[in-house]
C-alpha cells in the first residue's frame, strides 16, 4: 500500500463522492443479514465501513476478518442519511462502501476479552498482562492522550517561566531521599542506585542556570502494594533559585497546576466525557501548617494520628476538608517536621523542628512535595551529619555549594497521580503504560 494515498479517518467527510483508501483496526465486526459493517478505527477516529455481497471479491475477504485485525480498504466515500446522529466515537454523517478489503495482520484467534464494550470490566491483573491489547480500548487510550497533554502543558509552562529543560543521569553514586527505598546496581563492579530523584542534580542545575525542571523517570524500591505507589514512575521536578521563601515555589507550582488544568480541560473534552469527568474548578489553593491539620484531623473527624505525621487516610480527610471549607480540590500542607523530611530540606528560621516545606494535596492525594533548601554549605555539612550520614560520601555534591550556590527551592510532582486523580482510577497502575510493582516487570 502506499501510505501517502491513505485517507485518515478524521479526513474522511471532504472526499465525499471519491474511492479512498484508508487503514486501521476493525473496532466491532456485525453482521446484519448478508451485510457486513466494520467500524474502522485509526489514530484520528473511527468510521462505518459496510461490505454489500455484490462487491465480490471484498465479500469473500471479509470473511475472515475479526475484531482487532489490522485492515487496508479501498472504499467509495458516502453521505450517511442521519448518520450524525450516530453514537460513540464512530464519525457520523459518512460511511465507507468498501471495494476492496485486505487483512495487513491479525490471526483469526479468539481475543481474551470484548475490546468492543464501552467499559473494559477486567480485573487489574488480567488488564496489565494483557496490556497492549487492553490499551487498544476507548477508554484506555483517552488516559495516555490526557497524561500526553499534561507532560506537553506541563514543559510548555516550565519553558514560558523561564526553566531550562534539563535531563540528568539515573544511574547515581548515593541515595538522594536517605531511606531504604533504593535500587542497587553492580556498576562494573562498584555499587550504584537507580536514582530515587533528580534532587541533587536539579541543585546543581539551579547554580548555574538558576531555573530549571525535569520531566524524568524515577526508581523506588518500594515493596508496598498499595494504590497509590509504583516502583518507577515520572517526575514533573523543577527548581529556581533567588527565593526568599519557600511560598515562592508553592506559587509558581500553583501556577503550573493551572496551567496543566486548564490545558487539559481545552484540549481533552472528549476524552474526559469517556471517563465521566471534568477539570477541577480551580480556585486558589489553600495553604495550612501540618501542625494545624492534625489538629482539625482530631476535633473534626476524631483522628489521632501518631507522632506529627498525616498517614493516607489523614490525607483524604485533610483533601475533604479542604473541599469543604475552601471548595478546593487541593491544599497546600507545609511545615513538616525538621526529623520527616530529607537532610537539604531548609529548617524554619525561628523554629527549627520544623522546615519550610510542604506537599500538595489533589483530592486527598499527594501529589508533590517541596520547599527550600540548604544552601549553605557549613549548614548543609552539618545537616548531614546530624542524620548520622558520612559528609565524604556526598563530597561532589557538596563541591556546588562551596563554591557559591544562590537561595533556592523546588519540588518533585508525580505525573502519574495527577492522572489517577482526575480520572479517579482505582489504582495508578492504569495511569502507566506498563507498570512496574512489587511483581509485575513484564509487559
Ligand atoms: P517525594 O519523595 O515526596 O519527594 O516524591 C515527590 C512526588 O513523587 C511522587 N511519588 C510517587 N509516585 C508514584 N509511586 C511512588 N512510589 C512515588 N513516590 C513518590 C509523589 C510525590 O509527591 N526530592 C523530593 C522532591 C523535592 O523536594 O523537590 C522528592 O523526591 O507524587
Amino acid at each position: 500500500m502506499n501510505m501517502k494515498e491513505r485517507v485518515l479517518v478524521a479526513d474522511i467527510p471532504n472526499h465525499i463522492g471519491e474511492t479512498i483508501t484508508i487503514a486501521g483496526w476493525v473496532s466491532v465486526r456485525r453482521d446484519h443479514g448478508k451485510l457486513v459493517f466494520l467500524d474502522i478505527r485509526d489514530r484520528s477516529g473511527s468510521v462505518q465501513a459496510i461490505v454489500l455481497p455484490s462487491s465480490g471479491e471484498a465479500y469473500e475477504a471479509v470473511k475472515d476478518i475479526r475484531n482487532e485485525n489490522v485492515v487496508r480498504i479501498g472504499g467509495l466515500v458516502k453521505e450517511r442519511p442521519g448518520g450524525a446522529e450516530k453514537a460513540g466515537s464512530v464519525l457520523g454523517g459518512v460511511e465507507i462502501e468498501v471495494l476492496s478489503i485486505g487483512k495487513l495482520s491479525g490471526e483469526e484467534a479468539a481475543l481474551p476479552f470484548d475490546l468492543s464494550s464501552p467499559v473494559l470490566d477486567l480485573n487489574i491483573d488480567t488488564l496489565l498482562d494483557h496490556r497492549t491489547l487492553a490499551l487498544r480500548h476507548p477508554k484506555q487510550r483517552a488516559i495516555f492522550k490526557i497524561y500526553a497533554t499534561v507532560l506537553a502543558a506541563y514543559g510548555d509552562h516550565m519553558r514560558e517561566a523561564g526553566f531550562l529543560e534539563i535531563k540528568t543521569p539515573k544511574l547515581v553514586a548515593s541515595a538522594t531521599e536517605g531511606g531504604a527505598n533504593v535500587f542497587t546496581v553492580d556498576y562494573f563492579g562498584r555499587k550504584a542506585y537507580l536514582a530515587q530523584s533528580p534532587q541533587f542534580y536539579k541543585q546543581a542545575g539551579i547554580s548555574v542556570f538558576e531555573r530549571v525542571f525535569e520531566v524524568g523517570p524515577v526508581f523506588r524500591a518500594e515493596p508496598h502494594f498499595t494504590t497509590r505507589h509504583v516502583n518507577e514512575y515520572i517526575g514533573l521536578d523543577a527548581e529556581l533559585a533567588f527565593i526568599e521563601s519557600f511560598t515562592e515555589v508553592m506559587d509558581e507550582l500553583e501556577a503550573a497546576m493551572n496551567h496543566i488544568f486548564s490545558t487539559v480541560e481545552q484540549k481533552c473534552q472528549a476524552e474526559l466525557a469517556l471517563h465521566e469527568t471534568a477539570v477541577p474548578t480551580l480556585v486558589p489553593f489553600p495553604r495550612l501548617r501540618l501542625s494545624e491539620a492534625l489538629i482539625i484531623l482530631k476535633e473534626k473527624y476524631g483522628k489521632e494520628v501518631e507522632g506529627s505525621d498525616i498517614d493516607a487516610e489523614g490525607e483524604r480527610m485533610i483533601g475533604e476538608y479542604a473541599k469543604e471549607t475552601f471548595g478546593s480540590d487541593f491544599i497546600f500542607l507545609t511545615h513538616y517536621p525538621t526529623d520527616l523530611r530529607p537532610f537539604y530540606t531548609m529548617p524554619n528560621a525561628d523554629d527549627p523542628s520544623v522546615t519550610e516545606s510542604f506537599d500538595l494535596l489533589y483530592r486527598g492525594l499527594e501529589i508533590a512535595s517541596g520547599g527550600q533548601r540548604i544552601h549553605d554549605f557549613h549548614q548543609l555539612v552539618e545537616s548531614i551529619r546530624k542524620r548520622g550520614m558520612n559528609a565524604d560520601d556526598f563530597a561532589s555534591y557538596l563541591d556546588v555549594f562551596r563554591y557559591g550556590c544562590p537561595p533556592h527551592g523546588g519540588w518533585g510532582l508525580g505525573s502519574e497521580r495527577i492522572i489517577q486523580k482526575l480520572l479517579g482510577l482505582g489504582t495508578i497502575k492504569e495511569a502507566l503504560l506498563y507498570p512496574r510493582d512489587v511483581k509485575r516487570l513484564s509487559p
